[in-house]
C-alpha cells in the first residue's frame, strides 16, 4: 500500500470504529421515562452502564447498611433502560459478595469493590474471572473503581485515606497494586478525565466530621500528587462529568437529612447546586447519562433507584 492509501485505510477504519461506538449508544432504545422510581433493591450503592450503553448494573450492599460487613448477602442486579429488573441476582453466579459498592467495566469484565477485595465477573458468562485480596492494606471500606486504561483501575479506600492503582495481569501473580495518594479525607467517588490525565476524587471526610472535599490526583514529574480543589464541603460520594466545563457530585450533607448535588466549574472553581425530582437521603454513587441529562441515583436507605432529570 502507498502511504496515501495507508492514511485512507486508517481513516476508514477510524470512521467505521466511531460509527460502531455511536451505533452502540444509539442502540439505547429510548431515553428512560423520568422521573421513575425502581424498587426492589437491598441497600443499593452504585449504578454503572456498559460502554456500549446497553446494559445497566446496580450494586447491592445487602440487608445491613454496614460498609465493612462481611455478611455474604451482597449482589449485583441487572436492570433495563425502562427500569425493569432483568435479573435481581445477576452476580455472583457462584461464590459470594459481601457489601459491594463501586463498579467499573473494562471490555466484558465488571469489577466491583467489595469491602477489602476487588472482584471481577465476565458479564456475558457471569463467571468470576478476577479476585484481588487487599486485606493486608487494613481497609474495610474499599469504595469506588474507575478505569485508567484496559489494564489499569483506580480504587479508593475511604477509611484509610488512600487511592490505589491496580494493574490487572493475566493471572494473580502478574496482578499488582500500589497506593498513589495518601492522606485524603475519606476518598470516595472517582472520575478520571482521560484527555486531561487527571483523577478527580470526591471525599466522604474523616470519620463523621463531614469535612470531605473535591480534589484531584495528577501525575507530574514521575510521581502522583493530590491537591484539594474546594474547601471542606460534607460527605461527598458519587462523582461524574456533568458537561464540558463541569463536574457533578453528590453530598449526603448529614446522615438524617436530604443530600444535595453539587456542580464544580473546572475553569472558574465556582460551586453551585442542582436538584432531582425529589430529595434523596444518602445520595450515593450515581450514574449520569449526559446524553439524556438523566441521573440514576441509588436511594440506599430506601432500597430504590431514582431516575430523574437534573434541574
Ligand atoms: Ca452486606
Ligand atoms: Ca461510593
Amino acid at each position: 500500500m502507498k502511504s496515501n492509501d495507508v492514511v485512507r485505510f486508517v481513516k476508514t477504519v477510524l470512521v467505521a470504529a466511531s460509527v460502531i461506538m455511536i451505533a452502540g449508544c444509539m442502540a439505547m432504545k429510548h431515553k428512560a421515562v423520568s422521573p421513575m422510581t425502581i424498587q426492589g433493591f437491598s441497600s443499593p450503592e452504585s449504578v454503572v452502564m456498559t460502554e456500549d450503553c446497553k446494559r445497566i448494573f446496580v450494586s447491592n450492599m445487602g440487608d445491613k447498611l454496614v460498609h465493612y460487613a462481611k455478611d455474604n448477602d451482597g449482589f449485583i442486579t441487572e436492570i433495563g433502560h425502562d427500569g425493569m429488573i432483568l435479573n435481581r441476582n445477576y452476580l455472583p453466579k457462584d461464590g459470594h459478595l459481601n457489601s459491594p459498592k463501586g463498579m467499573a467495566i473494562i471490555k466484558d469484565t465488571l469489577y466491583v469493590a467489595d469491602v477489602d477485595r476487588v472482584v471481577g465477573f465476565d458479564i456475558k458468562t457471569r463467571e468470576k474471572v478476577f479476585d484481588l485480596d487487599l486485606s493486608s492494606e487494613k481497609s474495610g471500606f474499599l469504595n469506588d473503581l474507575e478505569v485508567f486504561n484496559e489494564q489499569t483501575l483506580f480504587l479508593s479506600a475511604t477509611d484509610i485515606g488512600k487511592v490505589y492503582m491496580i494493574t490487572i495481569g493475566q493471572d494473580a501473580d502478574s496482578t499488582s497494586y500500589k497506593a498513589i495518594a495518601h492522606g485524603i479525607k475519606g476518598p470516595n467517588g472517582l472520575y478520571y478525565d482521560k484527555k486531561a490525565d487527571k483523577l478527580y476524587v470526591a471525599g466522604f471526610g474523616d470519620g463523621k466530621q463531614g469535612n470531605g472535599e473535591l480534589g484531584v490526583v495528577e501525575y507530574k514529574g514521575g510521581e502522583h500528587s493530590y491537591q484539594s480543589l474546594t474547601k471542606p464541603l460534607g460527605y461527598l460520594d458519587g462523582l461524574a462529568r456533568f458537561d464540558d466545563d463541569n463536574l457533578i457530585f453528590s453530598d449526603w450533607v448529614s446522615f438524617d437529612k436530604s443530600g444535595v448535588l453539587r456542580v464544580f466549574n473546572l475553569k472558574t472553581g465556582e460551586l453551585s447546586t442542582r436538584s432531582l425530582s425529589e430529595e434523596v437521603r444518602g445520595p450515593a454513587d450515581f450514574l449520569y447519562v449526559r446524553k439524556h441529562g438523566l441521573m440514576w441515583m441509588p436511594k440506599m436507605l430506601e432500597g430504590k433507584v431514582l431516575v430523574s432529570e437534573v434541574k
